[in-house]
């Protein structure tokens, strides 16, 4: 009874975590039609929240403008001040730019969040889908790079789940948002794809400081990095 109580409190607290705009998009000031330097795409969604999810799965994007009138959504990024051009609709764009207050850390257009407690792999992806991030998705070296130089560079040891992970019955590895699979950094051995004495089989991609990258079971314990 007691357990069925406390899984409602959290449902009902995901559910209000995922209907407010993820925390990391700050509204701007905005005075007409808005102009990005760079439009990585232009959709029409439902609402704002739906407009900065389209966001986060874009790896090229850190502000997006929302129009409250026909729900156009243009995602995109900005190395110099927004420019506003008079319109007609122009009092109904909203525009949000990713900005990652500490402690988070921004790298390239995305704001990355360390996990305060270990998870299992699955309940860690759900908390990065309440925050209206997904699990830590490395998409080249650079990126790579930054999680061992700037993100645990005090902390050889570190080991954090990503979100990457195969299906059972299969032996390739895929990423959480559906990107392409273009890079990895596993460790000579590995992916080992191993099945423990225990029956589990090794299906979460781990990143470690000291082994690069390796497969462990998802049920297992671990830190873990959301990316907006
Ligand atoms: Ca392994």
């Amino acid at each position: 009874m007691i357990h069925l109580y406390i899984k409602t409190i959290c449902v009902v607290l995901l559910a209000f975590l995922s209907r407010s705009l993820s925390a990391v998009f700050h509204k701007l000031d905005s005075n007409g039609e808005p102009g990005f330097n760079k439009v990585s795409k232009s959709l029409v969604v439902e609402n704002e929240l739906l407009c900065s999810r389209a966001c986060v799965k874009t790896a090229e994007c850190d502000i997006i403008a929302f129009n409250t009138v026909n729900h156009t959504c243009i995602i995109g990024s900005n190395t110099t001040e927004i420019t506003f051009t008079p319109s007609s609709i122009g009092t109904a764009w909203r525009v949000y730019e990713l900005q990652c207050d500490p402690p988070m850390v921004k790298y390239r257009h995305s704001c990355y969040y360390r996990s305060k407690i270990g998870r299992q792999w699955l309940p860690s992806k759900l908390e990065c889908e309440a925050m209206g991030a997904h699990l830590l998705v490395v998409t080249d070296t650079e990126e790579n790079d930054f999680i061992y130089n700037v993100l645990f560079r005090d902390e050889p040891n570190f080991e954090i789940f990503t979100g990457g992970f195969r299906l059972m019955e299969e032996s390739t590895y895929q990423w959480i948002t559906g990107e392409p699979w273009t890079f990895a950094n596993w460790n000579p051995l590995e992916p080992s794809l191993a099945v423990w004495d225990t029956g589990e089989s090794e299906e979460c991609v781990c990143i470690t400081g000291q082994w690069n990258w390796t497969d462990i079971p998802c049920n297992q314990t671990r830190m873990f990095v959301c990316e907006f």
